[in-house]
């Protein structure tokens, strides 16, 4: 592995979020988009990713010129300030269109609302340079299941896609499975499914994934598998690292925070597949505790990018010769004192 290689670091403005939950409102003052771009800059990171609407505000009141008129004067502002636009996402999850799903709604005139702004979104991406569309399928599943066929869901999800694929020769879907939350059951819950459904779409190639580690934890996988298994197809294109505590509300904590080992495992897979190397960027979906102040805005973003590098250390300079040896003697209990006494620096 080339220690020359330098990783890239990412979030999204939604990452400073001001700390309202579902029993209580916030608890900070939400900053403007631009404090989050010179915080993003003064914390060091490289790229900035986008809901469609974080790029341009109250999107669905705008013409389709007007909108593409405000993500130009934004792609000359991340110029001007050097940042990269990793992806931008349709955010589906809002409008009053979208409360019975988007591409999976039982109402057709609900789900074309999801594909046209959809087909906005990859225009917006065109625009600032990225050819990364990220789906987050937020509210495609059900709160009782009867209420939607999985059969014809699926067929819908496939047509959805299929028209991105054909409305820009160039964008990339970048599906982030999730198995709950907001909806009681999702479809497409991990990775397995993603790039499964990829297979009935009209360019598979272009039909990837974006792994996020509480995700995974929330289905009941380890994310390293679910990063050598992405990896092993080529289709990691992004990365939402974080951490949760076991099987509950999605928690976005900094990375590493609940679970070091499992961290360890990740940047393990993440650094033996060679993730970066095509250009892609680490971003963290995290955010702060509620109870986080002002002065300690980006703490878990900076905090989650050392946790990252110190793994990233700590993976390069694992014992592989010895774990290699423990492997071979069938001493499993001697490899995991390994990794333990490594990770705890003793
Ligand atoms: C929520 C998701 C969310 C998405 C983002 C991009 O659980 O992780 O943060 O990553 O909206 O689509
Ligand atoms: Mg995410």
């Amino acid at each position: 592995m080339a220690k020359a290689f330098k990783y890239r670091f990412c979030a999204g403005p939604w990452n400073w979020s001001p700390g309202q939950d579902p029993y209580g409102p916030t608890t900070r003052v939400d900053p403007s988009f631009d404090w989050k771009l010179d915080e993003l800059k003064r914390i060091g990171f490289d790229a900035m990713m986008f809901h469609d609407d974080d790029a341009v505000p109250n999107i669905d009141s705008k013409t389709s010129a007007q909108v593409l008129k405000e993500a130009k004067e934004l792609k000359k502002r991340l110029d001007g300030e050097g940042i990269v636009a990793e992806m931008v996402a349709p955010r589906l999850w809002f409008a009053p269109q979208t409360i019975d799903g988007g591409f999976t709604s039982n109402n057709k005139k609900d789900r074309q609302y999801a594909i046209d702004r959809s087909k906005q979104t990859i225009d917006i991406a065109r625009v600032l340079g990225t050819d990364i569309m990220v789906i987050w399928l937020a509210r495609e599943g059900t709160y009782i299941r009867e209420s939607k066929s999985g059969k014809r869901s699926m067929e819908l999800l496939v047509e959805a896609f299929d028209a991105f694929l054909a409305h820009d020769k160039k964008i990339r879907l970048a599906i982030e499975p999730k198995p709950n939350e907001p909806m009681d059951v999702a479809y497409l819950p991990t990775i397995g499914h993603a790039l499964a459904i990829a297979q009935l779409t009209r360019d598979p190639k272009r039909v990837g994934c974006v792994i996020e580690s509480a995700h995974g934890l929330l289905a009941g996988l380890d994310p390293t598998d679910e990063i050598d298994f992405a990896m092993s197809f080529g289709k990691l294109w992004s990365l939402h690292l974080n951490d949760q505590n076991g099987l509950k509300f999605d928690q976005d904590k900094p990375f590493g925070s609940n679970n070091l080992r499992v961290a360890f495992n990740q940047v393990r897979a993440l650094e033996r597949n060679g993730y970066g190397r095509n250009g892609e960027f680490v971003c963290f979906d995290v955010h702060p505790f509620r109870t986080t102040t002002p002065d300690h805005w980006s703490a878990h973003l900076e905090n989650s990018r050392n946790t990252f590098m110190h793994l990233v250390a700590k993976a390069r300079s694992f014992d592989e010769k010895q774990a290699a040896s423990f492997i071979a003697q069938r001493d499993y209990q001697g490899l995991d004192q390994l990794v333990i006494e490594h990770l705890l620096g003793v």
